[in-house]
């Protein structure tokens, strides 16, 4: 077993991650950059270590200081957590190279899931569903057009370096195809350098279903059940459950199966997460796979009774899995609320600053991961998780009403947070039947503004947005258009992040 693990990650997931090393009895170093030194993740763990300027460039995404840090604090293992370079190939190589064990999978599987045509093409061979549509590189207009005709209209083209979202374009009719073609290509040339595009039929409404496995380094690969991943804004997750109100034991069993014949024909090891699309009659396609530990990994863990870090942590040192297929027993509901700096009043935008007060729930059926205690300031460099709020119960109404409850004695002073916003999501009774899909939360905030509620403070927020984008510079600087902070002035290291949000929520 290892004896001390670095996680190269910070806040929420690096303190979970902690956690799980101290009840392992393994040593835990924590890297930070410059707006981190009083972060959560320093205190809780037995080293710290700086590695730079806030831009994550500079501190989390650079490989050289973190395996810096691991050599001189003698790790010899790397946890990525999420995001970051959790899933960068080049740096799983870098730490094999320095003989120190990257926990999660091999390089390999992670440079062939970062490709969606390589993944299409091997998942095309090992007989698994996917979503209908080009396996390869679009070459011509031509080629675009005949594959469009075969699998029928709508279609969308996507990046096949991209993923999550980035780069997506829905197509309706023939005349629309080669302008978007080119442009889809240069947009993911710009984004990801690599100009490579494909072509799927468009799932219309589809709920977003993924599927938890993990595999360890002797062939031995697991399912352990589905997350409904519908509920998501920007193709930002809000609220993740498992198991999924639509999944009954025989389809978990067939895309179970199916996740473990995607990641057996990726020679996957360690925890991964297979992404499927489902239409309207429950039809069922492999859209990608994340070789990482998600964000949601924590409603599994409760469904389960398993710890998945604790797991990876295992089959990275080496051992087999504790467990056989027909040993997992599925028990309960879970409902996971990410909590974000964010304002509900204001479009969403990101809420950072000073936490003036922090009351906490807890009680039956709470758990709580998170990054953030009372008088610690919430930076402007990262993403705006602040929390992670799960509420388990013996089934979907009990998990709900734990989960009111405990939204209710949440009180986070100082910031804006989107608490406000699961007390709707979770009384709101299309949710509360199941009747969710990935227009969800678009059409629940949307009616919301046809009411007339806030109109006039989202229109401000638009014309704000848009005025800061057309002239960033101009007299009328984005800091002019930002709220008075305390009496004074905001600083300019807050204008990019605000910036940032609203052209983000001008697209
Ligand atoms: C799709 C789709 C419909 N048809 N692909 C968005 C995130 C990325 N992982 C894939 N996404 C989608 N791909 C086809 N062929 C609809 C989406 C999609 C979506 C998927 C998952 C969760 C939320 C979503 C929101 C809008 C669109």
């Amino acid at each position: 077993m290892f004896r001390k693990i670095l996680i190269a990650n910070r806040c929420e997931i690096a303190v979970r991650v902690i956690r799980a090393c101290r009840e392992m009895g393994i040593a835990s170093v924590a890297v930070y950059s410059d707006v981190d030194r009083a972060s959560l993740h320093v205190r809780k763990a037995d080293e710290a270590y700086h590695i730079g300027e806030p831009a994550a460039a500079e501190s989390y995404l650079d490989v050289e200081k973190i395996l810096a840090a691991a050599k001189k604090s003698g790790a010899d293992a790397i946890h990525p957590g999420y995001g970051f370079l959790s899933e960068n190939a080049k740096f799983a190589h870098a730490c094999a190279d320095r003989g120190i064990k990257f926990i999660g999978p091999t390089p390999a599987s992670i440079d062939l899931m970062g490709s969606k045509t390589r993944a299409r093409q091997q998942m095309e061979r090992a007989g698994v569903p996917f979503v209908p549509g080009s396996v390869r590189a679009l070459a011509s207009a031509a080629e675009a057009e005949q594959t469009a005709i075969a699998i029928g209209y709508p279609v969308m083209l996507k990046a096949a370096a991209g993923g999550g979202g980035k780069g997506m374009r829905l197509i309706h009719r023939a005349e629309e195809l080669k302008s978007a073609l080119e442009a889809a290509q240069s947009e993911a040339q710009r984004s990801f350098g690599d100009s490579e595009v494909y072509l799927e039929k468009a799932i219309l409404n589809p709920r977003h279903i993924e599927m938890q496995v993990l595999a360890d380094e002797h062939g031995n690969t697991v399912y352990l059940g589905e997350r409904e991943c519908s509920i998501q804004r920007r193709h930002q997750k809000v609220l993740e459950e498992s198991p999924s109100p639509i999944v009954d034991p025989e389809m978990r069993r067939n895309m179970g199966e199916v996740a473990v014949r995607v990641a057996q024909a990726a020679g996957y090891t360690n925890a991964g997460t297979v992404e499927f699309l489902v239409d309207q009659n429950k039809n069922f396609y492999f859209l990608e796979m994340n070789t990482r530990l998600q964000v949601e990994h924590p409603v599994t863990e409760l469904v389960t009774g398993f710890d998945l870090v604790h797991l990876q942590i295992k089959i990275s040192a080496g051992e087999k899995l504790p467990f056989a297929q027909q040993d997992i027993q599925l028990r309960g509901h879970a409902i996971e609320c990410r909590i974000y700096a964010e304002d509900p009043d204001n479009n969403y935008f990101p809420s950072p600053g000073k936490i003036t007060l922090l009351l906490a729930p807890s009680g039956p059926g709470i758990r709580r991961d998170s990054g953030m205690y009372e008088g610690w300031t919430v930076p402007l460099d990262y993403d705006p998780l602040l929390a992670k709020l799960i509420g388990y119960g013996e089934d979907r109404p009990q998990a709900i009403s734990r989960l009111v409850r405990a939204l209710n004695e949440y009180f986070v002073g100082g910031i804006k947070t989107n608490i406000s916003l699961f007390q709707r999501i979770l009384e709101e009774k299309n949710f509360q039947a199941g009747n969710i899909d990935t227009g969800y939360l678009d059409r629940l905030l949307g009616s919301e503004t046809r009411r007339g509620k806030n109109e006039h403070s989202e229109i401000a927020a638009l014309a704000a947005g848009l005025f800061g984008q057309l002239d960033p510079d101009s007299t009328l600087g984005s800091k002019d258009l930002l709220p008075p902070n305390g009496g004074g002035r905001v600083e300019e290291s807050a204008s990019g992040w605000k910036r940032a949000a609203r052209s983000e929520a001008l697209r």
